[in-house]
């Protein structure tokens, strides 16, 4: 459905810019993400069987920074509970009406209701399942926080928040070696050096990582009785987070 690949940081760019996610990114989005994120499409088969884990009957599964849907597809495909009803949230327009299109073509599943919002500004009630699949990295360090503490105050008792991001290390060596080797996935997927290193410079202070310590201590501190990581491959770990 989505055959485009993914070159737009294949030519020399004069002046890069910062990374958007607008049309010309939606129209490879899928290529793009799972050429640049090792282990993206094993996380988002293991989203839905969490889900059908973790969904309680007549509650919300909500998917932040939901993009074209593919972890929201997962869950309403794997759901068995009853009455409830997947909220799949993004603030990018070109990735919500490529969404809608998808969602209009599939029958079946869960109730899917799709939003154009910042997912700061949006309220979560009755959720026994939020996932932020590599989204939260994307939000500014200082809003973090506040939107960790508002998605456990609209949790269920015995909810789930499965959060995947890429890491940083502490370790300079570690940092080092992780970021060498997820050159090396990319350039293992077709990447050449200057699309890895254009990428790079159009990220810079767009997608800010931080340690699996700095996740573990703040979701901690909003409420969430345990945090672990369950999937890890080089820098990109998801983690589980109970209520
Ligand atoms: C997947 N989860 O395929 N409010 C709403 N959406 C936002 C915000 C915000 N403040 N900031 C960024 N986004 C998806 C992949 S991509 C990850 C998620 C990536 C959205 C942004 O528009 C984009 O669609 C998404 O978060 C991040 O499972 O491209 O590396």
């Amino acid at each position: 459905m989505y055959p485009n690949k993914d070159s737009l940081y294949a030519s020399p760019l004069g002046e890069i810019g910062a990374f958007k996610f607008d049309d010309k990114v939606v129209d490879v989005f899928p290529d793009m993400i799972s050429r640049s994120v090792p282990g993206y499409s094993a996380i988002i088969s293991a989203i839905g069987l969490l889900a059908n884990r973790f969904c309680q009957d007549h509650s919300r599964c909500y998917d932040l920074g939901c993009s074209l849907g593919a972890a929201t597809l997962s869950m309403r495909q794997q759901i068995n509970a009853k009455e409830c009803r997947i909220i799949a949230i993004d603030n990018s327009e070109a990735m919500v009406r490529q969404l809608r299109q998808v969602l209009a073509r599939e029958e079946g599943g869960v109730d899917v209701e799709v939003q154009c919002a910042d997912i700061r500004d949006v309220d979560l009630n009755d959720a026994s399942v939020v996932v932020l699949n590599f989204t939260l990295q994307f939000i500014p360090l200082a809003d973090r926080k506040a939107l960790l503490s508002k998605v456990y105050q609209g949790m269920l008792p015995g909810g789930v928040l499965i959060l995947s991001e890429k890491l940083r290390f502490s370790d300079n060596r570690q940092q080092e070696l992780q970021t060498e080797m997820h050159h090396a996935f990319k350039k293992a997927q077709g990447y050449s050096d200057l699309e890895i290193s254009q990428k790079r410079t159009a990220l810079e202070n767009v997608l800010i990582a931080e340690t699996f310590a700095e996740h573990q201590q703040r979701l901690l501190e909003v409420g969430f009785s345990s945090v672990e990581v369950w999937f890890q491959y080089f820098n990109f770990a998801s983690m589980i987070a109970l209520k």
